[in-house]
């Protein structure tokens, strides 16, 4: 049987996963999010990887949860359902993530490529929320991480009329960071990714979470965590050494301590 999810490396630092299930354009089943989450386990565990990236095929990065999956379960199936846990294991992946998207990235799929801490999508990309269109609703995160991602009004339409948007709208919106040709989307995630990479790992880690808690916090309470944050890492040997580096003009070498 093919795998429905391909890893590579890590490679200077990044991984790539690869989701993979051509026959239905790369649709969430349980299995698929099953060796993600494991995958996405194994990246945090690694030291050697520092970044991840995540993509589809050129024609999809994925078309939203499994339709057919979905339409076998009832009310009690989905409280049981071991996919939420799959999301939330997705949600609270500690290291910097990227979505390289190319092609239809729909319903679940627009929702996994938003936890992605940054989006680049392929010219070819379509984003959409069509779950009304099945007379349900998003439930991985499609209310809450659009409206932050593109505002309100942009955002209620996607969900409220099921209509995809163009990536060049999702980059005016401010939903993907950056559009390439379809063949350099994935390349152009890795680049980004190794550049993140060879930086200093705790730094990373805090400047990541500092970006990520301006979206729960008030602003005097996000100054307050970045202040810490900042404050943190005087006591780090990577920032003698980015400091030193500077002064010495040659190029630092980052330990992650
Ligand atoms: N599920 C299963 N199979 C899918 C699929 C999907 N989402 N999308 C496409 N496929 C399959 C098609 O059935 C078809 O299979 P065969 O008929 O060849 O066996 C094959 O992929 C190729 O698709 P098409 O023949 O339809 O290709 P087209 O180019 O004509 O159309 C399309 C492409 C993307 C416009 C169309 O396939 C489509 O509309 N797909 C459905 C898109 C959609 O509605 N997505 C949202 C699904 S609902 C939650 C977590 C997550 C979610 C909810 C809750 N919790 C944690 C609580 C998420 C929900 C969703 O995503």
């Amino acid at each position: 049987m093919p795998q429905i999810l391909l890893s590579e490396g890590p490679d200077q630092g990044v991984r790539l996963l690869t989701l993979n299930r051509p026959e239905a354009l790369n649709a969430l089943n349980t299995a698929l999010l099953d060796v993600l989450s494991k995958e996405l386990d194994a990246a945090e565990a690694d030291p050697d990887t520092r970044a991840v990236v995540i993509t589809g095929s050129e024609r999809a990065f994925a078309a939203g949860a499994d339709i057919n999956e979905m339409a076998a379960r009832d009310l009690v199936g989905m409280l049981e359902d071991p996919r939420t846990q799959h999301w939330a294991r997705i949600a609270r992946f500690t290291k910097p993530l990227i979505t390289a998207v190319n092609g239809f990235c729909l319903g679940g799929g627009c929702e996994l490529a938003m936890n992605g801490d940054i989006i680049i999508a392929g010219n070819n990309a379509r984003f959409g929320q069509p779950e009304i269109n099945l007379g349900i609703m998003p439930g991985a995160g499609g209310t809450q991480r659009l409206v932050r991602a593109v505002g309100q009004s942009l955002a209620m339409q996607m969900v409220l009329t099921g209509e995809p948007i163009g990536a060049e709208r999702a980059l005016d919106a401010g939903l993907v960071s950056e559009v390439c040709q379809p063949e350099l989307t994935v390349e152009r995630a890795l680049a980004i990714a190794r550049t993140i990479a060879s930086k200093g790992p705790i730094a990373v880690q805090l400047a990541r979470e500092a970006v990520q808690r301006a979206e729960d916090m008030d602003l005097a309470a996000g100054l307050r965590f970045e202040r810490h944050a900042f404050t943190i890492l005087a006591a780090t040997d990577d920032r003698r050494e980015g400091l030193d580096a500077f002064q010495n003009k040659r190029k630092p070498e980052f330990t992650g301590r």
